[in-house]
């Protein structure tokens, strides 16, 4: 038979076009005069799949000819993003078909604006997912992205009378065009139940496995197309479902609704994304779901391995597994299952392949963010897992008492059980146990993990340790989402960027230059008006364009301390009520970001940043120089509108808190000249683009160790700023709460007595570098300046870069080419 391949006229406006309309026609059942926006933005997006598909039937043709080393991205979540114009972009057809929706009066922009995004994780960790598959296309690098299929995603923001309302994500009511269903592509997967063990007909010991339940997974792949390459992978996820047998089974004893109970029991496993990141919380469904995930792409791999090699003596050097944070760590001990149990393979080969094929990325270094699992739930779910777990620790620990002779609470300490009171898996001892690959995710990070978190480990295997800074997508980040910088970039250095990003560096030499500084000033006031739109449209608040727009969006925590911003729009606000003709630098501080549902000082600080804008915003005093927004629902989508039109980036969290950060390299990258402490990747960030183009402020990690550990005291900090005590006394006073004292109570009595993120330590030296930031606003030339350099700058922070840190220094893997064929 004949495959249809992708050939370089698929992409011709006639071919496109031609497809558009069948697809409307035979697909949606529509004539084109009765076609509704999302029927075309339908019918669009399956014309770009099929070009899609037929690059990664190519992709994956040559990668089993090739029989080529393939890097499975293991991640509990992806924050995709919106796929049509990432895709167009990609294809490299996004200005032809803008022109011709253009050509009969059609604005492509509505139409991308039909789809809805796969809110498939909770923030940074899972969009650091997205841009690395991004980049392992772009670099031709055979990769598979496993996941789960979520059927409700992260839930969709509001905001009633200032606090957060919760909606469900119903992201697959109206069909997904970017998913292949595969029923065929399916497995089992055993939950619960005992264990047995007896021997076999040749007297060898082998364990049986008895599951209380069985669930079935199944395949959904979502083609990832690379930049300007036929390099197609896929992003493949699962659902539950239930398996047959149990329809038969109880169909049989007539049993109807009992089998009906079933398939539902089965298909909650992957019906919720939970949303809450750190801390952890140990639920059984989630611990479910981790292990559904992991079992279900490891039997994948295998049956594909076996597909074109005769055993699995060679599996490590056929694929390399990264493990995007612990929460898929239990497959460390699956696959050693799998091989042992269910391909009587000997222990000790086992192992050594398990070990040589996973590696582990921590992204955190909160203490009450590690997974652990209590015993006796992980037992509950995982009998036969908690047995290898002890045979994998039984054989650690002697080697670790090997090492350290009499050294017994070292090998507590290192333990994959903590035994220092009820007992717990822990998953991250686990995952370095089971990885010969650890890395942090920025220079800082990498260093607290070798000298706290992981500190044992590192002193046992520091050959293991690796760092590897964390890295954003050029496409989707600046490329797709700011086309007006994009074009002018590209009116002086071309677009070799987009591929190379330290190719921006060449913008350096225009930094100063005045007809490209006015043009990059139009670009960002031209983005600038487009959110103050959009800002209008969500809340009805009314913002100057021309005012400084100052943006802090990220996942709302009190490490992340959105509320020490908030202690400087006081400030602000009481100079101006004190001195209403206070000449200040007019701003516009927008928030955004979600609360995890059960966290209440996060959610409580989302009410403090809406009565603070409420009173602020129409106070005739403030006169308009000072706005304050929160922009509901922050996500993918509405990230690609706000980074484009940021002035002033906000990244503020406590020192040695913050692993990363990404959106720091966004906003910098779209020209954000960044406030920021010396966390996570802001360290790197400033010494790539010069100290003197970021502003610093705040305590260092040694200094806010030192001070923690003299026993800090933050009500001295209180007594001591006048500034501060008329900040804190105003928020008390039931200032913005109508009068009401007890409101935001929690919040104030845990800055005065608690303050484990030291705000009160931090304040002075936050408003002081906010005002040289008021201050250099004003300077426009020189602003300009260092907006230019940062973005010229950014070079480093390409997932490109990271993506082949990976490759060389832990996956082993090299680039395949894809030719097109005709
Ligand atoms: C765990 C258990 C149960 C339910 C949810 C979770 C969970 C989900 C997401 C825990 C943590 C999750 O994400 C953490 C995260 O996003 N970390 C961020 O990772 C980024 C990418 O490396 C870094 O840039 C950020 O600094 C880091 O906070």
């Amino acid at each position: 038979f004949i495959i249809k391949e992708a050939s370089d006229n698929d992409l011709d406006m006639e071919s496109l076009g031609r497809d558009l309309n069948e697809n409307l026609f035979y697909y949606l059942g529509k004539s084109p005069l009765v076609a509704t926006l999302q029927d075309i933005y339908h019918a669009f997006a399956l014309t770009v799949r099929k070009r899609l598909l037929q690059r990664w039937i190519n992709t994956s043709m040559a990668y089993v000819k090739q029989k080529v080393k393939v890097v499975c991205y293991f991640s509990a979540e992806y924050l995709p993003g919106p796929h049509l114009g990432n895709n167009l972009l990609n294809l490299g057809i996004f200005p032809t078909i803008s022109q011709a929706f253009a050509r009969v009066g059609a604005n492509l922009d509505y139409f991308l604006d039909q789809e809805e995004e796969p809110g498939l994780g909770n923030g940074g960790l899972g969009r650091l997912a997205a841009c690395y598959l991004d980049s392992l296309a772009t670099l031709e690098i055979p990769a598979i992205g496993y996941g789960l299929r979520y059927e409700f995603g992260i839930f969709d923001q509001e905001i009633r009378d200032g606090w957060q309302a919760e909606i469900t994500d119903k992201w697959l009511q109206w069909d997904n065009p970017w998913e292949i269903h595969h029923p065929e592509i399916a497995y089992e997967v055993k939950l619960g139940g005992c264990c047995q063990t007896h021997p076999d007909r040749d007297g060898r010991l082998v364990v049986h496995w008895h599951p209380e339940r069985v669930v079935k997974g199944v395949a959904y792949d979502t083609p990832i197309l690379g930049y300007n390459v036929n390099t197609c992978n896929v992003l493949r996820l699962w659902k539950a479902e239930a398996i047959e047998s149990f329809d038969f089974q109880a169909f049989n004893k007539g049993d109807y609704y009992d089998a009906v109970d079933e398939k539902l029991v089965s298909e909650n496993l992957t019906k919720v994304l939970y949303p809450n990141d750190e801390p952890f919380e140990g639920k059984k469904l989630r611990l479910e779901q981790q292990y559904f995930l992991c079992s279900c792409a490891l039997q994948d791999m295998i049956r594909l391995h076996l597909h074109f090699a005769p055993n699995l003596g060679d599996f490590h050097e056929s694929w390399a597994v990264q493990l995007n944070d612990t929460h898929p760590a239990i497959s460390v001990v699956e696959l050693m299952r799998l091989l042992v149990d269910e391909r009587q393979i000997p222990w000790d080969q086992a192992w050594d392949t398990t070990r040589k094929v996973f590696s582990y990325t921590n992204h955190t270094l909160l203490p009450e963010a590690l997974e652990k699992w209590p015993l006796p739930l992980f037992a509950q779910v995982l009998p036969r897992h908690l047995e290898i777990i002890f045979e994998i620790n039984r054989r650690f620990l002697d080697s670790v008492r090997l090492r350290y002779p009499g050294d017994n609470s070292k090998a507590a300490r290192l333990s994959l059980i903590d035994e220092s009171g009820d007992r717990y898996v822990r998953m991250a001892h686990l995952a370095c146990v089971g990885s010969h690959a650890i890395n942090g995710v920025s220079a800082l990070h990498t260093e607290l993990l070798k000298s706290s978190t992981l500190q044992d480990f590192f002193e046992l295997w520091p050959e293991k340790f690796y760092n590897i800074t964390n890295g954003v997508t050029p496409r989707r980040f600046l490329a797709l989402s700011n086309p007006r910088l994009t074009a002018l970039i590209n009116s002086k250095i071309g677009s070799d960027w987009i591929k190379d990003l330290y190719k921006l560096r060449q913008l350096e030499e225009f930094a100063e230059d005045p007809d490209f500084q006015q043009s990059w000033r139009e670009v960002k006031l031209a983005n600038k008006r487009q959110l103050a739109n959009a800002i209008k449209a969500r809340t009805g608040i009314s913002v100057d364009p021309q005012s400084m727009f100052d943006i802090q969006v990220k996942r709302l925590h009190e490490y992340k301390r959105q509320h020490l911003n908030v202690l400087h729009i006081i400030t602000l606000y009481l100079r101006l009520k004190k001195d209403p003709t206070l000449e200040i630098t007019p701003r516009t501080i927008i928030f955004g970001g979600k609360a995890a549902p059960g966290y209440f000082m996060a959610r409580l600080i989302i009410k403090l940043i809406s009565s603070v804008a409420e009173v602020v915003n129409r106070d005739p005093d403030v006169n308009d120089r000072l706005k304050v927004v929160f922009f509901p629902n922050f996500n993918v989508k509405n990230a690609q509108k706000i980074y484009p039109a940021a002035d002033l980036s906000q990244q503020i969290s406590t020192a040695g808190k913050e692993a990363s950060g990404t959106g720091n390299m966004k906003f910098a990258l779209n020209g954000a000249l960044t406030i920021g402490t010396l966390d996570g990747a802001n360290v790197e960030i400033r010494e790539e683009v010069g100290p003197e183009n970021f502003f610093l402020f705040g305590h260092t990690v040694e200094e806010v160790q030192y001070i923690k550990a003299q026993g800090y005291n933050p009500y001295l900090y209180y007594q001591s700023n006048e500034h501060l005590r008329e900040v804190i006394d105003l928020l008390r006073s039931g200032f913005f709460a109508h009068g009401d004292r007890d409101l935001f109570r929690p919040l104030v009595e845990s800055l005065l007595y608690q303050d484990d993120y030291l705000l009160m330590a931090d304040y002075q030296s936050y408003i002081e570098r906010q005002d040289e930031a008021g201050m250099t606003f004003l300077d426009k030339k020189r602003w300009t300046r260092m907006s230019i350099l940062n973005t010229a700058r950014m070079g480093k922070f390409s997932s490109d870069r990271a993506i082949q840190e990976y490759c060389q220094h832990i996956w082993q893997v090299k680039p395949t080419f894809i030719e097109l064929q005709d």
